[in-house]
């Protein structure tokens, strides 16, 4: 039945950086996912009223884990887990995970990046703290929600070989070197499934116009690195989990960090294109024009 081959896979990912694994979800639990978070990514979250969490141009569902049993089987499929602890050589847990609408933008500009590392959130200051681990090796997998014309996920390839010897976060400065690596999914359709090597460099396409972009991302991290973000669930869930369901969801761990991102009050008042961003006053992966 399954038409992947788990060794072929984990050889692309350790050549290229990453993988397509388009077709591991169905296109029926990809339109239950999407009706069933439609309502909430089209009102901000405040407490009764599920929504999301705005944060300059884009869209973050919260409490993602906790509107449907579907949600959590794509972020503890079995082959993607299979696949995961083979290229860790760890068994995994799901450190960062989301679901979040892109919308075009002039200001708006994630740079080139990596995330082998490790999240915290300084309460004092209140932003997050990233911390780069060469030693972290795990995998991220990027499913689109919605069609994709432009602002696609960009890998560069084969970066993941090299781009632990830098030791840095951000990579903008070196884009003339690897710009010919570029891959680019752009024109891609629902259910788009990408899973790279999480030291692979890179960023959402910056883009001006066009359609709003929907994906669901998650990061599956050996054991060696920290739990990462909380995880709220449904209790109408957790008695259909299984054991290996609950080890990679962290049941009875601490979080170690506070869920991305942190949100905006003025999402209530303006509309998600012209609302002044946080991300110029937190020190994160992204940057802006503001
Ligand atoms: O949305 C994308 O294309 C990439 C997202 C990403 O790299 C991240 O959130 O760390
Ligand atoms: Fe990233």
């Amino acid at each position: 039945m399954n038409k992947f081959n788990v060794d072929e896979i984990l050889n692309l990912i350790t050549e290229n950086g990453f993988a397509d694994l388009t077709g591991i979800i169905s296109d029926q639990q990809i339109d239950t996912i999407n009706d069933k978070i439609k309502p909430a990514m089209d009102q901000p979250h405040s407490n009764g009223q599920r929504g999301y969490i705005k944060q300059g141009c884009q869209r973050y569902l919260a409490d993602t884990l906790s509107y449907g049993k579907e949600i959590i089987d794509v972020y503890t499929n079995a082959l993607l887990i299979e696949i995961a602890e083979k290229y860790a050589d760890d068994i995994v847990h799901l450190s960062n995970y989301r679901i979040y609408s892109t919308y075009p933008s002039e200001d708006f500009k994630m740079w080139w990046h990596l995330d082998n590392k490790i999240d915290t959130y300084d309460f004092k200051n209140k932003a997050f703290i990233q911390q780069v681990v060469p030693d972290d090796k795990g995998l991220i997998f990027l499913m689109y929600l919605s069609n994709v014309v432009d602002g696609g996920v960009q890998l560069v390839k084969g970066s993941h070989k090299w781009s632990r010897n830098h030791n840095q976060e951000s990579f903008d400065h070196m884009e003339d070197e690897f710009n010919d690596q570029v891959v680019t999914f752009n024109n891609c359709r629902k259910g788009t499934f990408i899973v790279y090597d999480y030291a692979t460099i890179h960023r959402a396409k910056p883009y001006h116009g066009g359609q709003v972009r929907t994906s669901m991302f998650g990061q599956l991290s050996p054991s060696r690195m920290p739990t990462g973000e909380p995880i709220l669930l449904n209790v109408r869930d957790i008695s259909k989990l299984s054991e290996k369901q609950k080890q990679i969801l962290s049941f009875g761990k601490d979080p170690t960090t506070l869920n991305w991102p942190i949100g905006d009050i003025n999402a209530f008042y303006q509309p998600v294109e012209s609302t002044p961003s946080i991300w110029s006053k937190l020190k994160t992966k992204f940057s802006t024009n503001h």
